[in-house]
C-alpha cells in the first residue's frame, strides 16, 4: 500500500492537471502570471509546503523566478543543484527541518530552460517515481511557455537597465569637471548597489581616492603608488583590462588597503578604462544581496561611460590650464592674470593688503640685437623661473606679455613688495653676470582704487620712473 495515494490527488486528478496545463499557460496574460499559474498546477498534483520555478539566465545561471511558501533557501539551493540539473538530472535531497525536495529540470528542444521544484516537509510521505514522473509531463509540456515567459521578462528587465545606463551615462556626460564626474559615479553606484562606494583615480602610477559613499576604510584624497608595468598591462584595452590576470593583484591591493571592517559580503572592482588608458577604479562591497549582482553587472556596462566622463574632464582642465598658461615660459598668462587680479582686488577692497609689481627687463631689443632672437628666448625662460622661485605659490607669477612680467601679492603691502621686486632684480644681476638687468614698478592697493586697472596703472607709473631714472631699479608709486 503506497501511503501517498492517502495524500496525493488521484490519477484522474493527475491527468486533469496535465490536459489544464497547456491551456492554463495559454491564457496567462503576462509572464509573471504564467510562472504563478504553473505554480498552481504543481501544487494541485504534488502538495507540499514550498515551490519554486527558476530561470537559467543568460549568464548560465539559474535564478528564482517564482516561489510560494516558506523559503527553503531557494538561491542557494539554485546555485548547488544547477550543474546536475543542467545535464538533464533530476534532484531528490533534504529539505529543511527533514523534509526534502524534488526538482526536474526544463528543457525546451535541447536548451536547459530552467527547474520546478517541490519541497514536502517530513510529516508528508516522500517522494515516489510518479511524483518525478508527473512533475517532468508538467515541464515538457510548459517549458515553452515558460521560456518565452523568461525571455520576455529578461528583455523587460534589460530595456529598464538600457533606460537606466542611458539616463546615468547622460548624467555623467553633463559635467565637466573632474570633483562632480567623480561624485556622481560614486553616487550612482551607491543608488544601484546597496553597498560602500569608492572612485579611485589612476594617475600615472597613483590610485587617489577621488570620491566615496558610504562606510569605507579609505578618505578622500589618500593615494598610494600601483607597479608601473601593472598599469601598463591594465590599460591594454577594456576587455583585456578585465581579464588580466594582473588586476587580481591590483585588486588585492586595493581590496587590502580598503580592509573588511569585519564586514561579510563580495567586494566587486570595475576597472574604468578609457581608450586605451587605466583612467580609475570603482570598488562597491561588501555587497550580499542578490539583487545587486544584477546591479553591478550593470556597473560594468555604465565603467565605459564613467571612463569617458574621467577622460573627458581631465581633457577639459588641461585646456583650460593650456589657455591660461603662457607657452614659452609656462607661466600663468595675462588671462589668468587678470581673473587673479579681480579676485584679489575684490578682497582688498575688504580690507586685505594687496601689492602688484611690473617688471620689465632693460634693453631687451638690444640683447636681442647682440645674442639673437633664440638667446632672447632662452632669457625670457630663464627670467621666469627667478620669478617663480622667488614668488610664493600663494602668490601668482604671470607673463604679462612680451618682456614684461608682473606678481600678485596678496596679503602684502608695498614695503614687501619692494623686497620681492629687489630680490628678483639681484639675482637677475647675478646669473646673468650683468649682460641683462629688470626694472619694476611696485603698487599696493589703496581705498581711493576703483578697479583693478587703476592698480596696474599705478605700478606702470612707477616702472616708467624705474626706466627714466636708469634702469636696474625697483620704484614704489606714489601715494
Ligand atoms: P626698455 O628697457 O625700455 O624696456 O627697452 P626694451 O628694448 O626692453 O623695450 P622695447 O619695448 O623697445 O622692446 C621689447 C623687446 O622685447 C622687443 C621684442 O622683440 C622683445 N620680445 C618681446 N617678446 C619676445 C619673445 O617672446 N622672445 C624674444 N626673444 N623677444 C621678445
Ligand atoms: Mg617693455
Ligand atoms: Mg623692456
Amino acid at each position: 500500500m503506497d501511503s501517498s495515494k492517502t495524500i496525493s490527488p488521484s490519477l484522474a486528478e493527475r491527468y486533469a492537471v496535465l490536459l489544464d496545463t497547456a491551456q492554463t499557460l495559454a491564457m496567462a496574460p503576462t509572464p509573471m502570471a504564467l510562472f504563478a499559474a504553473v505554480c498552481g498546477l504543481v501544487r494541485r498534483a504534488l502538495p507540499g509546503s514550498s515551490y519554486l520555478i527558476a530561470i537559467c539566465e543568460a549568464d548560465g545561471e539559474l535564478r528564482p523566478m517564482h516561489t510560494e511558501g516558506p523559503d527553503e533557501g531557494w538561491s542557494s539551493f539554485c546555485r548547488e543543484t544547477v550543474s546536475r540539473l543542467r545535464v538533464g538530472g533530476t534532484v531528490l535531497e533534504g529539505g529543511h527541518a527533514g523534509g526534502c525536495i524534488l526538482a526536474v529540470p526544463l528543457f525546451h528542444r535541447d536548451t536547459f530552460v530552467g527547474c520546478i521544484a517541490v519541497a514536502r516537509p517530513p510529516d508528508l510521505p516522500p517522494f515516489e517515481s510518479g511524483d518525478t514522473e508527473l512533475l517532468q509531463a508538467i515541464g515538457r509540456v510548459g517549458a515553452l511557455a515558460i521560456r518565452s515567459a523568461a525571455l520576455a521578462v529578461e528583455a523587460e528587465r534589460r530595456s529598464r537597465e538600457i533606460e537606466q545606463l542611458a539616463a546615468a551615462a547622460r548624467d555623467l556626460s553633463a559635467s565637466l569637471e573632474l570633483d562632480a564626474v567623480v561624485e556622481r559615479i560614486a553616487a550612482h553606484a551607491h543608488q544601484w548597489v546597496d553597498a560602500p562606494v569608492v572612485v579611485w583615480l589612476v594617475e600615472g602610477d597613483r590610485v587617489r581616492v577621488a570620491a566615496r559613499v558610504g562606510a569605507g576604510g579609505v578618505r578622500v584624497g589618500e593615494e598610494s603608488r600601483l607597479p608601473t608595468e601593472l598599469v601598463t598591462k591594465m590599460s591594454s584595452g577594456g576587455e583585456g583590462a578585465e581579464s588580466a590576470a594582473d588586476l587580481a593583484e591590483l585588486l588585492s591591493a586595493v581590496h587590502g588597503w580598503l580592509g573588511n571592517g569585519g564586514a561579510e559580503g563580495v567586494r566587486s572592482t570595475i576597472p574604468l578604462v578609457a581608450g586605451r588608458q587605466l583612467v580609475g577604479l570603482l570598488t562597491v562591497g561588501p555587497w550580499t544581496r542578490e539583487e545587486d549582482r544584477d546591479a553591478v553587472r550593470l556597473l560594468r556596462r555604465l565603467a565605459p561611460h564613467a571612463a569617458s566622463a574621467i577622460d573627458n574632464a581631465r581633457m577639459h582642465a588641461e585646456l583650460r590650464r593650456l589657455s591660461l598658461t603662457d607657452p614659452l615660459v609656462q607661466l600663468p598668462n595675462r588671462r589668468q592674470l587678470d581673473l587673479v587680479l579681480e579676485r584679489d582686488f575684490a578682497a582688498a577692497a575688504r580690507g586685505r593688503a594687496l601689492c602688484f609689481i611690473l617688471f620689465d627687463l632693460d634693453r631687451f631689443k638690444a640683447y636681442n640685437d647682440a645674442y639673437g632672437h633664440r638667446e632672447g628666448d632662452v632669457a625670457l625662460l630663464k627670467f621666469a623661473e627667478i620669478l617663480r622661485t622667488e614668488t610664493r605659490t600663494m602668490n601668482l607669477a604671470a607673463r604679462y606679455g612680451g618682456e614684461e612680467f608682473a606678481a600678485i601679492l596678496s596679503g602684502t603691502g608695498k614695503l614687501g613688495g619692494q623686497m620681492h621686486a629687489e630680490r628678483v632684480r639681484r639675482r637677475v644681476m647675478r646669473e646673468f653676470g650683468g649682460k641683462l638687468t629688470v626694472s619694476a614698478g611696485v603698487a599696493e592697493y589703496r581705498p581711493g582704487m576703483r578697479t583693478p586697472i587703476d592698480l596696474v596703472i599705478a605700478a606702470d607709473r612707477a616702472l616708467y620712473r624705474a626706466k627714466q631714472t636708469g634702469r636696474n631699479r625697483v620704484c614704489l608709486a606714489d601715494d
